[in-house]
C-alpha cells in the first residue's frame, strides 16, 4: 500500500489538476491535507476506502442564473452558487457571500474549511457554502431585495430545514436573511428554521449577531491563557468593519483591551486613544458608510487609503477579520518584528500559507479561522434548536453555550496538537480534531 504522505500527495495532486483555476481551493486544501497526512499514518483503513478522495469532492455543486431588474429598469444577471459540500455529520450548514470577487473556487474554499469547522464545533451540522458575485454596495434596499427574491426563486429548490441551512457572511446580513426568508416562505408556505441570522422578531436568536466576534474573542482568551496571558492591557488591530470586525473588538474592549485600528475595502483608521465602537457601528451598521468617515467626529485619527498598510501598525494580539489572504509573508513579518504575540483569524483563511508558517516558525500564537470564528456557526446552530423546540432562550444562555463551545474547540485542537507531536500548533491541532469526527461518520456510512 502506499504511505501516508504519498497517498495525500497523489489527492492533492489529482485535486488541482481536476479543478485547474480554483487557486483559493487549492490553498484551503492544501493546508489541510498536509495535516492530515499524519492522520493517515495511523489509520490506514481510511486510505483503503480512499476516504480523502471521496471528501475532497463536494457532494453536490449547483449553479445559477439570477436575473433582476435594477432601479432604472435594466434587467442585470447574477450568478448564484450552494456547494453541498459534506453532510456525514449533519444537514448542511454555512453561510452565503455577496461580493463581486464571488466565483466556484472561493465558494468551495469555504465550503471545504466549513466541514471542519462545524465538526468542531460538537454540534449536528454538516459543510456547505454560497453566494454570488452580486455586489450590494451601492444598491438601494429595493435593488437587494429583487436580488434576494430571485436568489431564493432558484435556491429553495435546494434547502430545507433538516437538508441545507443557509446564513449570512461578507455582504449578507440581516437586511439580507429578511428577504431571503420572505421570498423561502412566500414560495414554499413553510415556516420553518430554514434560514439562520434571523431577526428576533421571526425565529433569530440572541447573540447571533455578536456570536463571531464574541466567539473569536473566547477562543482567543482560551489560547492566552494557557501561556498565562490575556486580553487585559494589550493593543489589538482588527481589520475589517463588519459584522465578525465590531462585535470582536466590543468583546476584545470588554476584556480590557484597547482596539486602535480597524479598516474597510478603502483603507483603514488609526486611532491611539481607541477606537470609538459606537461610531463604527452607526457607520457601518445603520449608514452603510465608509469607514473614512470616522475622521469627521473623530480628528485626531488618522485615515490611510488602501487596507493591507494595517498591519505596519504595531500591536499585541492581530484579529484580520475581513476577508482571505489579508495577511501575506511579509504583513507577518511586520507583525513578528513588531511584537505581535497573538494572531486570531476571524476571517476565513485571511493568512496565506506562508504567512502562517512565519507565524507558527517565530512562535506567535496563532488561531486558525477554522476554530476562530466557529461561534458563527455554532450559534446559528443553537439558532436552529431554538427553532425545532418552538423556544427562544436569553442572551446570557446563549452566550453561556457560545463561551463553552468556544473554550472546547481550544481544548479539542490544542489536544489534538499534542497528541499528534505538534504541541501548540493550533492549525494542526484543529484540521486533525475536526477531521477525524466526519472521518469517523464517513466511514461508518458505507461507500457514499
Ligand atoms: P461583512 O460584510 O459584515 O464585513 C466585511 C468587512 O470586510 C467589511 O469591512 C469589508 O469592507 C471588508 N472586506 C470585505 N471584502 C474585502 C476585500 N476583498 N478586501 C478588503 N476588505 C474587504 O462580513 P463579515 O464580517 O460577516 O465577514 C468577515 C469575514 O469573517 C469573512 O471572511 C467571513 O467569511 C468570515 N466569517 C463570518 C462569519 C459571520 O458569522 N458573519 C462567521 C465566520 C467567519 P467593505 O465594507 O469596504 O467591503
Ligand atoms: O463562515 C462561517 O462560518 C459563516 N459565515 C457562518 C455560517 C453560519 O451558518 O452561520
Amino acid at each position: 500500500m502506499v504511505s501516508a504522505s504519498q497517498y495525500v500527495a497523489k489527492v492533492l495532486e489529482k485535486l488541482k489538476e481536476k479543478n485547474a483555476c480554483e487557486s483559493e481551493f487549492h490553498q484551503a486544501a492544501t493546508e489541510i491535507l498536509e495535516s492530515l497526512e499524519l492522520v493517515f499514518e495511523k489509520h490506514p483503513e481510511f486510505i483503503e476506502s480512499n476516504l480523502l478522495e471521496r471528501f475532497v469532492e463536494p457532494e453536490r455543486v449547483i449553479m445559477f442564473r439570477v436575473p433582476w431588474f435594477d432601479d432604472k429598469g435594466n434587467v442585470q444577471v447574477n450568478r448564484g452558487f450552494r456547494v453541498q459540500f459534506n453532510s456525514a455529520i449533519g444537514p448542511y450548514k454555512g453561510g452565503l457571500r455577496f461580493h463581486p470577487s464571488v466565483n466556484l473556487g472561493i465558494i468551495k474554499f469555504l465550503g471545504f474549511e466549513q466541514i471542519l469547522k462545524n465538526s468542531l464545533t460538537g454540534l449536528s451540522i454538516g459543510g456547505g457554502k454560497g453566494g454570488s458575485d452580486f455586489d450590494p454596495k451601492g444598491k438601494s434596499d429595493n435593488e437587494v431585495m429583487r436580488f434576494c427574491q430571485s436568489f431564493m426563486t432558484e435556491l429553495q429548490k435546494y434547502i430545507g430545514a433538516d437538508v441545507d441551512v443557509p446564513a449570512g457572511d461578507i455582504g449578507v446580513g440581516g437586511r439580507e436573511i429578511g428577504y431571503l426568508y420572505g421570498q423561502y416562505k412566500r414560495l414554499t408556505n413553510n415556516y420553518s428554521g430554514v434560514l439562520t441570522g434571523k431577526g428576533l422578531a421571526y425565529g433569530g436568536s440572541l447573540a447571533r449577531k455578536e456570536a463571531t466576534g464574541y466567539g473569536l474573542v473566547y477562543f482567543v482568551e482560551a489560547m492566552l491563557k494557557a501561556e498565562k496571558k490575556s486580553f487585559a492591557g494589550k493593543t489589538v488591530v482588527i481589520s475589517g468593519s463588519g459584522n465578525v470586525a465590531i462585535y470582536a473588538h466590543e468583546k476584545a474592549t470588554q476584556l480590557g483591551a484597547k482596539v486602535v485600528a480597524m479598516s474597510d475595502s478603502n483603507g483603514f483608521i488609526y486611532d491611539p486613544q481607541g477606537i470609538d465602537l459606537d461610531t463604527i457601528k452607526q457607520l457601518k451598521e445603520v449608514e452603510r458608510k465608509r469607514i473614512s468617515e470616522y475622521m469627521l467626529t473623530h480628528p485626531h485619527a488618522t485615515y490611510t487609503e488602501g487596507c493591507f498598510g494595517i498591519w505596519n501598525i504595531k500591536c499585541d494580539i492581530a484579529l484580520p477579520s475581513a476577508t482571505q489572504n489579508e495577511i501575506d509573508e511579509q504583513s507577518a513579518q511586520t507583525l513578528v518584528q513588531n511584537g505581535c504575540i497573538a494572531v486570531g483569524e476571524g476571517a476565513n483563511m485571511p493568512t496565506t500559507l506562508e504567512g502562517t508558517n512565519v507565524f507558527l516558525k517565530n512562535g506567535v500564537l496563532f488561531a486558525p479561522g477554522k476554530a476562530a470564528n466557529a461561534g458563527g456557526v455554532a450559534t446559528s446552530a443553537l439558532e436552529m434548536s431554538q427553532n425545532s423546540q418552538r423556544m427562544a432562550w436569553t442572551f446570557e444562555e446563549v452566550d453561556a453555550k457560545l463561551k463553552n463551545i468556544m473554550e472546547n474547540i481550544f481544548a479539542q485542537a490544542d489536544s489534538a496538537a499534542k497528541e499528534y507531536g505538534h504541541a501548540k500548533n493550533y492549525v494542526i491541532g484543529a484540521n486533525i480534531a475536526g477531521f477525524l469526527k466526519v472521518a469517523d461518520a464517513m466511514m461508518a456510512q458505507g461507500i457514499v
